[in-house]
C-alpha cells in the first residue's frame, strides 16, 4: 500500500495501523441536517486512508500525499490549511478529557478534487477512528463523528451539521443512511441499484463559488431566525407548513418552504425505497433540487445546467448534493440511458464553452474500518 510505504519513508518504522474513512454522496435531505431534520447519504467508493502510529511525546507529525509539505506540531494549535481538519480532531478528543496523545501519521486521499463529496469529513473522521482505537478511547462510531464534526465546528471554524461525519463514520456497504439528526438515531436502507437497472451518477461540475463561502452560515442564521420567530426549537418542529409561512417573509419565509418539504421528501424516498420502487425516487431528486434552487438558494448555473440536461437525456431524476454552490449533481439513471444522459450533459457544458464535467456512477461503500 502506497500509504505504508510512505510512512516507512517518512518514519523509519512501520505504522501500527491503516485506516479508511470514505467520502459521501447525500441522497437526499439537503440543509436539513442543522436544522434537527432528516438526512439520507450513504458513503462513496474514494476516501482518505491513513497509517498511523502513537507517539509518546504529544507531537503530532503529519503528512499528506496530496497537499503541502510536512508538518511537525508541537501543539493542534500551530496547523495551517489542510492540516487543521487532522489537528482539530486531536484538540477535540484531548479538549474532552481523553487520552488522545501525539502520532506520527501519513494520509492518502482519492475522493475527486473538488467534487463536494466531504473530503475533509472523511480526513477528521479517519484521524477519530484511528485515534479512538490507538489510545483505547472506547468512543462509538456517532461519538468519533460527534467529535470530528466538533473538530470542523470550533477548531476549522465551518458551521456544518453532523451529515457528513456520520456518513463517513457509520455508512454500510450497499446501504443509505437515514439519520433522524435530533435523536442521532440511524437506520441502513437497502439501496441496491444494480438490481433495478439504474446507476447513481455522480455529475462532478468541478466548479466552487468561493463568493458563496458566507452563504452556508448565513443559511444556518436564516433558519434559526424563522425558527424563533416560529416559537419552536428548530425547523423540524413546523408541522402546519401554511400557518408558519404565513407568519414568515422574505428569505426566512423561503428556507422554510425549502426545510420543512425536504424533511417530507426524505421520508417520502424511504417508503419508495422500502417498496422496492426505487425508479419513483427520480421525481423527488427533481423535487428537492427546485426547492434548493429556488427556495434555498444554494445551486449555481453549472448545476442547474448540470441537472436539466441530465433529465433531458433521459435521467429518472437529478439533482444538486452536499452543501451547493458547486460540486456535484446526482442523477438517477436507467442503465440503457447512461450514454445518452453523459452526452446531453456533455454536450450543454460545451455549448456553454465550459470544461467536460466528470461523470462517473457511485455504489454505497462501507463506512470507517480499520485495514491493517
Ligand atoms: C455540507 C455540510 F457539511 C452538511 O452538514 C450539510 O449541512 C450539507 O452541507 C447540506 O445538506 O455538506
Amino acid at each position: 500500500m502506497r500509504v505504508v510505504e510512505a510512512f516507512r519513508e517518512s518514519y523509519g518504522a512501520e505504522p501500527v495501523g491503516v485506516w479508511h474513512a470514505p467520502g459521501r454522496v447525500n441522497l437526499i435531505g439537503e440543509h436539513t441536517d442543522y436544522n434537527d431534520g432528516f438526512v439520507l447519504p450513504f458513503a462513496v467508493p474514494w476516501g482518505v486512508t491513513a497509517a498511523v502510529s502513537p507517539r509518546e511525546d504529544g507531537v503530532v507529525r503529519l503528512r499528506s500525499l496530496q497537499t503541502g509539505a510536512p508538518v511537525t506540531l508541537e501543539s493542534p494549535d500551530e496547523a495551517e490549511g489542510w492540516a487543521r481538519y487532522a489537528a482539530g480532531v486531536f484538540w477535540v478528543l484531548r479538549e474532552a478529557g481523553h487520552r488522545a496523545g501525539g502520532a506520527d501519521v501519513v494520509i492518502d486521499g482519492d475522493v475527486p478534487q473538488g467534487a463536494g463529496l466531504s473530503s475533509s469529513a472523511a480526513l477528521e473522521v479517519v484521524v477519530g477512528t484511528a485515534l479512538n482505537e490507538l489510545y483505547g478511547l472506547g468512543l462509538s462510531k456517532m461519538e468519533v463523528a460527534l467529535a470530528a464534526q466538533k473538530a470542523e465546528n470550533d477548531f476549522v471554524g465551518m458551521p456544518c451539521g453532523i451529515m457528513d461525519q456520520a456518513a463517513s463514520a457509520l455508512a454500510q456497504e450497499g446501504q443509505a443512511l437515514f439519520m433522524d439528526c435530533r435523536s442521532l438515531g440511524t437506520r441502513n436502507i437497502p439501496f441496491d441499484l444494480a438490481q433495478h437497472g439504474l446507476q447513481l451518477l455522480i455529475i462532478n461540475t468541478g466548479v466552487h463559488h468561493e463568493l458563496a463561502d458566507g452563504q452556508y452560515a448565513r443559511r444556518r442564521q436564516d433558519c434559526e431566525n424563522a425558527a424563533k420567530r416560529l416559537g419552536v426549537d428548530a425547523l423540524r418542529d413546523v408541522t402546519d407548513l401554511a400557518g408558519a409561512l404565513a407568519k414568515l417573509g422574505g428569505d426566512e419565509r423561503k428556507r422554510v418552504q425549502h426545510v420543512v418539504t425536504e424533511n417530507h421528501r426524505v421520508e417520502a424516498v424511504i417508503g419508495l425505497l422500502r417498496a422496492g420502487a426505487v425508479r419513483e425516487v427520480g421525481a423527488l431528486l427533481n423535487a428537492s433540487h427546485l426547492s434548493l434552487r429556488d427556495q434555498y438558494e444554494v445551486s449555481c448555473v453549472e448545476l442547474d445546467v448540470a441537472v436539466e440536461s441530465a433529465v433531458q437525456g433521459g435521467a429518472r431524476g437529478a439533482r444538486m448534493t452536499g452543501g451547493g454552490f458547486g460540486g456535484s449533481a446526482i442523477a438517477l439513471v436507467a442503465d440503457d440511458r447512461v450514454e445518452s444522459v453523459r452526452e446531453s450533459v456533455t454536450g450543454a457544458y460545451a455549448e456553454r464553452g465550459w470544461a467536460a464535467p466528470e461523470i462517473y456512477p457511485a455504489t454505497p461503500a462501507a463506512g470507517a474500518r480499520r485495514l491493517t
